[in-house]
């Protein structure tokens, strides 16, 4: 099996290993874990990096004191096993008093703390070296329709981004805020559910320069949609930002299965789109594999670091087949039948302008429609040579 290394740049939230199995119908299933043992043991398994919520390592309504401490023992901690710090978040989410949203409550005071307390995650994720601020905004949205002025709740979510996007230039901050979509839980419905949702909003920003997203495998399914398709239009629209990797079998709860637990085709294009590339070039993803998954509750404590094996493990080895698809010469003799490379083509001839085309009768009267309507792509034969490769039968 392949055997993951820092060069892979695989990365895991804390929040993830530490996971106690604690379900809305069930208690912990595990005993707690010491962010210092998650960072040894992640550096023993491969991982390069990791990331958390304020929350997951100064608990909630610490003094300076000991937030100062439990930072000095996590640095400590990530210098002596090599691991970076590579995002960290907010947890917006746990406490009562977000349980109407942080930045979208209807409490105006709660909005106020809540804006305050990612600015000072903002710090954190500044004094430890991090690049990337993950904003999840899981608590903003609502059960009910009449709930909330949905419109003063995005100005108010506006004005929360651009407050931490100002506050990151005023500082200097080394630091690109990525918001996560998702579609619901724990609210009913979540503003910002998808990837395009996200994108529209990023471009009524103030300072959307500095502002990109986070998509998860999961959500994007969760609401029935392509994750790979989400990475593409974020990635061409410049701003993939950072990626939450796990996996999820259709719409329903958020299961948060290791990396290609769920749809395991649907995970090899989105491998093969993180380390091939576009067909025709175009934009990279040069960001860290992270990963976004918890612990299956029946499993113990040994679970936890077979699961986050398993991620790399089963990352890896998409990776190489998805590596072998794309050299494969049937694979590039069917992607030419199937005219992928003539999609990069502009369909305007150079200088061509609008009225020029509605005069061309070869895309008109003269154009043969039934011959085209004629044409095989033959997609299943290339779907089925990725499915040969995906299955190590090539
Ligand atoms: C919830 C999530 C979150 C976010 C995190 C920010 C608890 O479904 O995915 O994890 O990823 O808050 O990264
Ligand atoms: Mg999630
Ligand atoms: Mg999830
Ligand atoms: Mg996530």
């Amino acid at each position: 099996m392949p055997v993951p290394t820092p060069a892979d740049r695989f990365s895991f939230g804390l929040w993830t290993v530490g996971w106690r199995g604690q379900d809305p119908f069930g208690d912990a299933t595990r005993p707690p874990l010491d962010p210092v043992e998650s960072v040894e043991r992640l550096a023993e398994v491969g991982a390069w990096g990791i990331t958390f919520h304020d929350d997951d390592l100064i608990p909630f309504g610490a003094d300076a004191a000991t937030r100062d401490t439990l930072v000095a023992r996590l640095t400590e901690a990530t210098a002596r096993t090599g691991l970076v710090v590579e995002m960290v978040t907010t947890n917006l989410f746990t406490h009562p008093a977000f349980k109407d949203g942080g930045l979208t409550s209807n409490d105006r005071s709660v909005r106020r703390f809540a804006l305050r307390k990612v600015l000072a995650a903002t710090d954190l994720a500044a004094e430890l070296g991090a690049t990337t601020f993950v904003m999840w905004g899981g608590r903003e949205g609502s059960e009910y329709d009449g709930a909330k002025d949905l419109a003063a709740a995005f100005d108010r979510y506006r004005e929360g981004v651009d407050t931490v996007a100002g506050y990151i230039k005023d500082r200097g901050y080394d630091l690109r805020i990525a918001l996560e979509p998702k579609p619901n839980e724990p609210r009913g419905d979540i503003l910002l559910p998808t990837v395009g949702h996200a994108l529209a909003f990023i471009a009524t920003l103030e300072h959307g320069d500095i502002v990109g997203v986070n998509p998860e495998t999961g959500h994007e399914q969760m609401a029935g949609l392509n994750y790979t398709h989400g990475l593409a239009q974020a990635l061409w629209a410049g701003k993939l930002f950072h990626i939450d990797l796990n996996g999820q079998r259709s719409i329903k709860y958020d299961q948060d299965l290791a990396f290609g637990h769920g749809d395991l085709t649907s995970a090899f294009f989105t491998v093969d789109l993180l380390e091939n590339g576009f067909p025709g070039g175009g934009p990279r993803y040069d960001g860290p594999r992270h990963f976004d998954y918890k612990p299956s509750r029946t499993d113990g404590s040994d679970g936890v670091w077979a699961s986050a094996r398993a991620n790399m493990e089963t990352y890896l080895l998409l990776k190489e087949r998805a590596l072998a698809f794309r050299a494969d010469p049937a694979v590039q003799e069917a992607m030419a039948v199937s005219g992928i490379g003539e999609l990069a083509e502009p369909t305007l001839a150079a200088g061509e302008r609008a009225a020029d085309l509605v005069a061309d009768p070869s895309a008109g009267p003269d154009f043969d429609a039934d011959a085209a309507g004629e044409r095989s792509y033959a997609f299943v034969h290339l779907n089925q040579l990725a499915l040969r490769h995906l299955m190590g039968a090539r």
